[in-house]
């Protein structure tokens, strides 16, 4: 067992370190020369959209607009090693499963389609035409349409999210868990009820004319590290950045340009933020409601002079029903829950009070909570009673995960879709569309464990990995007659596999996708609602991969014949997959035409415009109570030794390991480890440096635990821990999610410590 190497890091986020790291991967993928091509027509016009994270590209043309995490999925999903039959028939499945996350994605992409074959334990070559054949088969042999999940993670293009929910809901579901379920479902939830649409209201241009930006909850050093440069460039010009996290995270603090000689020669790094505040686990609610009593207290002694008024008048409603609420929370329980001094957030209020125009930025550290609907409520009633919402320079942005995760829901995956989209697909298709509600993530879970469904279907992911309480997710999808896999990469839910399975090889975002002779584009939409076209550049590995929309009208075609359009014809040409969409997506009109656009066009979104589409047609200040106490009354508080939050490294993309190192916060060589104050440590009779097996909280009899984690001794406020995700979700109860949203609430889990019980598998 080696001992991780731990050693804080003192440079600044990107600079030199960032550049070693993405030579370093360059050179992994085995085609360098082809790939820095690659790399350097990213998000750029004509060239293709990254396959990283969701932020927004500067509408400048020619600027190099990758980041280091950005070529290290070029990199990843660029490779030129592949896996066929050859690879399949010397492991067994049962031989895969004893190997490392890290270690099944490193293999290479995948070249063919396969099938499980239970004789030999191992997956053989099968044709497409075969394949296609079982699922149509399989699925017409249902007793419902509703024993089928679809799940789709937020890689795939519009085209596909589309052809997909028309598949299925041409079958007669609306089962369509997806990955936005576990990541920023309470942002679209909390946002719809309360200015009516469930998107951020910013672009690009208004982070250039923001006074001050928030960030609450995020790691865009990691994450989202095109992000640092705005942020940057706002400091630089006299705005204040203003950073609430629990762990003081490279990226927010300083910053160097890795595409600025000067910077890097003199080795000078920029500060990001101007103000740290560092509030407890779930604490967020607690401190703006706080920064929401000084603005209260500081309008009354001087009416007029806080609040927005002209604002609050015409657009919005509810706000006495929220001040009362405001005025009946009492300081004790907000410094009690947010971990933060009064004095901390009467300087946090003071510079929200002071700027004209604010950004709010968030991302897991805030939606990934029991309260994170009522947590972005309170985010936005403190937006609006000073207008900063559909004015230049100001708005609410929840920074989106994967790259087209938001462009997915705009096309219809949504187990809970809006009537106006049914009533169009019906216009448009005139087939009987379903209106009953669907499954979510922890529902599809729910159903195949109970039996209730018994096909998954997986449009990308890693849904045995990605999703919580993984024994049981484990034991979900190996109860299915029929699991399907399409994907780039060998990852845990190939091997978590149903009586029947199947992995088909897609195209990824890297890959040329020629259909009847020519080259197609796929569109994405990224956090602010800007869709562009991305066009693939590689040649792929094999003949033998297809890209998702071929797929998806492969697999419609055998199940609905040509029924309710002609799939086979529509997939020689996606102009003619976008057509649909402009028919039937508000915004979309002149599809094709306008992607010509460079840049993209942006789709708008009517709260930017202050156009209200809530219940009461106006912007709706929502008043909750804070919650009487964090800790859920199932997570039996009294035995809990810590609260855990399970985040990235920097060294990965989800449940796909580039490496086992995380440059800023220290940690080389090894992931099971759990970040803990040193007081902490004392406290509960361990060293740093110690193992431990950590053991989650719940009420249900079932025992979660995950075991050999080394204590790392961390800046990390008392009392709570952190650990890396994937490795730590068989500590997320299925049942623990957030109200309202369902999502997994993978930012708080109560646990205790126990003494090693065996040494972590060396990944
Ligand atoms: N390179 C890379 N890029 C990615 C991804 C990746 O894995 N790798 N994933 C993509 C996806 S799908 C997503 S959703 C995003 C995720 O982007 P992030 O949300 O930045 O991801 P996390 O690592 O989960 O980080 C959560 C951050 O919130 C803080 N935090 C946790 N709990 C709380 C809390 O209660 N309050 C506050 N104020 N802070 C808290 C943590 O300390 C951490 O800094 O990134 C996307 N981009
Ligand atoms: N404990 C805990 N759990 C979490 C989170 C957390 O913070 N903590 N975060 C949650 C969040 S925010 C998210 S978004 C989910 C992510 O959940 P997912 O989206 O399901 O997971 P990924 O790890 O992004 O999926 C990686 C796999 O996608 C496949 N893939 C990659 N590119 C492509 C492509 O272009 N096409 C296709 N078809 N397949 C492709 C590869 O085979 C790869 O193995 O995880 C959630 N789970
Ligand atoms: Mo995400």
């Amino acid at each position: 067992m080696s001992q991780p190497r731990y050693q804080p890091y003192t440079g600044p986020a990107a600079g030199w370190g960032a550049l070693r790291a993405v030579t370093q991967h360059w050179l992994d993928s085995k085609q360098p020369f082809k790939n820095l091509r690659a790399m350097l027509k990213t998000n750029q016009h004509g060239g293709f959209d990254c396959p990283g994270c969701a932020w927004g590209d500067s509408p400048e043309q020619h600027l190099v607009k990758f980041c280091e995490n950005g070529a290290k999925a070029v990199n990843w999903e660029a490779t030129r090693r592949g896996i066929g039959r050859e690879f399949f028939a010397r492991y067994s499945v049962a031989q895969l499963r004893e190997q490392s996350d890290y270690w099944l994605e490193h293999q290479g992409r995948l070249i063919e389609p396969l099938r499980y074959d239970a004789a030999s334990d191992r997956y053989v070559p099968i044709s497409w035409e075969a394949a296609f054949a079982l699922i149509g088969n399989t699925l017409r042999g249902l007793d419902s349409p509703d024993q089928a999940e679809f799940y789709t993670s937020g890689r795939a293009s519009n085209e596909a999210a589309f052809l997909y929910q028309l598949m299925v809901r041409a079958f007669g579901s609306n089962n369509f868990p997806d990955c936005s379920n576990m990541c920023h479902e309470a942002s679209g939830v909390a946002l719809g009820e309360s200015i009516g649409v469930g998107k951020g209201t910013v672009t690009f241009d208004d982070f250039a004319k923001a006074d001050a930006i928030f960030v609450f909850g995020q790691n865009p050093g990691t994450n989202h590290p095109r992000m640092l440069e705005p942020l940057r460039e706002a400091v630089e010009r006299g705005a204040s950045v203003v950073c609430f996290n629990p762990l003081k995270e490279r990226g927010l603090e300083r910053f160097q340009h890795p595409q600025h000689a000067l910077e890097m020669l003199s080795n000078g790094s920029a500060p990001t933020s101007s103000a740290y505040f560092r509030p407890c686990l779930g604490g967020d609610m607690a401190a703006v409601r706080g920064m929401a009593k000084y603005l209260l207290q500081w309008e009354r002694a001087r009416p007029g002079t806080v609040f927005d008024q002209a604002f609050i008048d015409q657009h919005s409603d509810g706000l006495d029903a929220w001040l009362a609420a405001v005025d009946a929370t009492d300081w004790a329980q907000i410094e009690e829950q947010s971990g933060l001094s009064r004095s901390e957030i009467e300087q946090a209020a003071r510079l929200y009070a002071r700027a004209e125009r604010v950004i709010t930025c968030w991302a897991m550290g805030i939606t990934q909570h029991r309260h994170s609907v009522a947590t972005i409520q309170e985010i936005s009633n403190l937006m609006l009673l000073r207008g900063n919402l559909g004015k230049p320079g100001a708005g609410l942005c929840p920074v989106r995960g994967h790259s087209n995760v938001q462009g997915d829901r705009t096309m219809g995956i949504n187990e809970r879709p809006p009537a106006f989209l049914l009533d169009a697909l019906q216009r448009r298709f005139d087939f009987p569309v379903p209106r009953q509600p669907g499954h979510n993530t922890v529902e599809a879970i729910e159903a195949m464990l109970a039996g209730r469904s018994r096909v998954f279907i997986g449009l990308g992911g890693n849904f045995a990995q990605a999703t919580p309480d993984s024994p049981r997710t484990h034991a979900a999808l190996q109860q299915c007659e029929l699991t399907v896999q399409i994907s780039t990469k060998l990852n845990r839910s190939h091997l978590m596999h149903g009586r029947q399975a199947l992995i088909l090889p897609c195209l990824g975002r890297t890959d040329l996708d020629l259909q009847a002779g020519q080259s197609q584009a796929v569109t994405v939409e990224d956090s602010f609602s800007m869709i562009h076209a991305s066009y693939g550049q590689l040649s792929p590995l094999s003949r033998e991969m297809r890209s998702e929309p071929a797929i998806i009208a492969g697999m419609a075609n055998a199940l609905l014949g040509s029924q309710p359009v002609d799939w086979l014809w529509l997939i020689e040409d996606y102009a003619r997959i976008r057509q649909l969409i402009a028919d039937c997506i508000p915004g979309f009109a002149d599809f094709n035409a306008r992607l010509a656009q460079p840049g993209g066009f942006y789709l708008g979104n009517a709260a930017a415009r202050r156009q209200w589409h809530t219940a009461s047609g106006k912007a709706r200040f929502v008043a909750h109570a804070l919650p009487d106490q964090l800790m859920p009354p199932e997570a039996c508080a009294e035995q809990a030794d810590l609260v855990l939050q399970t985040l990235r490294s920097h060294d990965q993309y989800n449940t796909t390991l580039y490496g086992l190192d995380d440059r800023y916060r220290g940690v080389k060589g090894q992931r099971e480890v759990l970040f803990v104050n040193a007081q902490d440590i004392r406290r509960l009779g361990y060293e740093p440096g110690q193992q431990v097996d950590i053991v989650s909280l719940w009420d249900d009899g079932i025992e979660r635990r995950v075991r050999g984690f080394t204590l790392l001794a961390y800046d990390t406020p008392q009392g709570q821990a952190a650990a890396y995700y994937p490795e730590t979700n068989p500590l997320v109860p299925l049942a623990s999610v957030g109200d309202d949203s369902h999502t997994p609430t993978s930012k708080f889990i109560a646990i205790r410590l126990q003494p090693a019980t065996l040494s972590a598998r060396i990944a």
